[in-house]
C-alpha cells in the first residue's frame, strides 16, 4: 500500500531534483539499446526502427486502453511502420505510482496516467484534484484545450516527461460499502480510499472523513475486507474493476474530473527527431477525440449495467453544501495553483 500520510511525495520530488535526470538519462540509454541499438536521432525517414512500451492500468476494452490502441496504431501508420507501440493494459507494468517512475527512469518510454499519481511530479497536476472545480466536460475540455491547459502539461517537462495530450477522465463520484452518503456531513468518520494525492487527502478531511491513498488494484479487496468503508471514481472504473459487487451505493456528486494523460520520458523524446516527434504528436491529437467518443458511450452502458446489478445510485443535485463543506482545499492549495484556478473560472459558462 502506498501512504502519502509521511513525505513520499516530497520524497519522490527531492530524488528527482537530487540527480533522477541522469539516471533517467542512462536507463533511455540502455533501453534503447536493448530495442534494436543506435542513435534515435536520424530514424525519420528510414532510420531504426524503435518499439516503446506504453503501461495503462485498464483493462483492454476501457476507453482509455481504447484511446492508447489508436494511439499506437496511428504512430505507426504515419512513422510508416517504424515506430511500434506496444500497450500493456492490466496494470500488467505495475500500479500507476509505479509505472510512472518508470518512465521518469525511462525503464518504460510511455504511460497513459492519471493526474492525480502524477501531482507527485509535477504538482500543478494538483489542480485536477481540486473539489468541484468544473462544472462539466465541456468546461474541463475548454480549459485542456486552452493554451493554459497545454500549459500546464508543459510543466510536464521539468520532471522528466513530454505531455502528449489529454484523455477524458469522466467524473469522479462516491461509493460506499454500508450507509450511502446523500450529504456532506455522511463522510464524517468513514475510510475513504484516494489516489496518491495530497489535494485528494484534504478533500476527504474538509469532510471529516479519513482518507486512505492506495492503489487502485487493491481497492477491491479492501471494500471487502471492511478496511475501507468507499472509495470514489467514474461509472467505468466503479464498474471494470467490480468495486460495486462490495460498495453498491454509488453517490453521483462528480466531485473532480481528474484529467487522464499520455505521457512519454523525455529523452526519449529528445532523442527522436522532428517528423518522428511531429508523426507522435498527431497521431495524439487524433487519439483524444476517439477516446472521448469511446469515453461517453461507456458511461451510458455502464450505468445501466450498474442499475442491473441493483446498484442504489443517489444523484447529487444542489452542489452548494459541498462547495461549502470543501472550500477550505481550494485555499489552501489556491497559493500555488492560482493562476491555473483563474484560468478555469474564466471559462466557466456563465
Ligand atoms: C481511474 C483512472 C486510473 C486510476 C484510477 C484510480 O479513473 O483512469 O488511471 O488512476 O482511477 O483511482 O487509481
Amino acid at each position: 500500500m502506498n501512504t502519502l500520510t509521511s513525505p513520499r511525495p516530497v520524497a519522490r520530488r527531492s530524488l528527482f531534483k537530487a540527480g533522477a535526470f541522469g539516471a533517467a538519462a542512462v536507463a533511455g540509454g540502455l533501453a534503447l539499446s536493448a530495442c534494436g541499438g543506435g542513435s534515435l536521432r536520424g530514424s525519420g525517414g528510414g532510420g531504426d526502427s524503435l518499439t516503446f512500451k506504453l503501461a495503462e492500468t485498464h483493462p483492454d476494452d476501457y476507453p482509455t486502453t481504447l484511446g492508447d490502441k489508436k494511439f499506437a496504431e496511428l504512430a505507426e501508420k504515419y512513422t510508416d511502420g517504424r515506430i511500434k507501440i506496444q500497450v500493456y493494459p492490466n496494470a500488467q507494468l505495475g500500479e500507476e505510482s509505479d509505472a510512472i517512475e518508470q518512465v521518469q527512469m525511462g525503464s518504460i518510454e510511455m504511460t497513459r496516467i492519471s493526474s492525480a499519481p502524477m501531482g507527485e511530479f509535477v504538482p500543478a497536476m494538483g489542480l485536477f484534484s481540486l473539489p468541484y472545480l468544473f462544472d462539466d466536460a465541456d468546461h474541463l475540455w475548454r480549459f485542456l484545450d486552452s493554451e493554459n491547459g497545454k500549459k500546464l502539461l508543459g510543466e510536464a517537462e521539468g520532471a522528466g516527461f513530454k505531455g502528449l495530450g489529454y484523455f477524458d477522465p469522466g467524473a469522479r463520484s462516491f461509493y460506499t460499502s454500508k450507509k450511502a452518503i446523500k450529504a456532506p456531513a455522511d463522510v464524517k468518520g468513514l475510510k475513504i480510499r484516494v489516489q496518491e494525492s495530497q489535494v485528494q487527502i484534504d478533500f476527504i478531511k474538509a469532510l471529516g472523513g479519513s482518507p486512505t491513498p492506495m492503489d487502485y488494484g487493491e481497492v477491491y479487496s479492501s471494500l471487502q475486507s471492511g478496511l475501507l468503508d468507499g472509495a470514489e471514481n467514474n461509472e467505468p472504473s466503479y464498474y471494470s474493476a467490480s468495486h460495486y459487487e462490495v460498495a453498491k451505493n454509488y453517490t453521483l456528486d462528480r466531485h473532480m474530473r481528474v484529467a487522464e494523460v499520455l505521457l512519454i520520458n523525455k529523452d526519449t523524446w529528445d532523442g527522436l527527431d522532428s517528423a518522428d516527434q511531429e508523426a507522435l504528436q498527431k497521431a495524439a491529437d487524433e487519439a483524444t477525440p476517439f477516446q472521448r467518443e469511446k469515453w461517453d458511450a461507456q458511461v451510458e452502458t455502464d450505468l445501466e449495467k450498474l442499475r442491473g446489478e441493483g446498484v442504489t445510485i443517489n444523484e447529487i443535485t444542489d452542489l452548494t453544501p459541498w462547495r461549502e463543506a470543501t472550500r477550505s482545499v481550494i485555499d489552501k492549495h489556491g497559493a500555488d495553483l492560482g493562476t491555473y484556478i483563474d484560468a478555469v473560472e474564466e471559462l466557466r459558462s456563465a
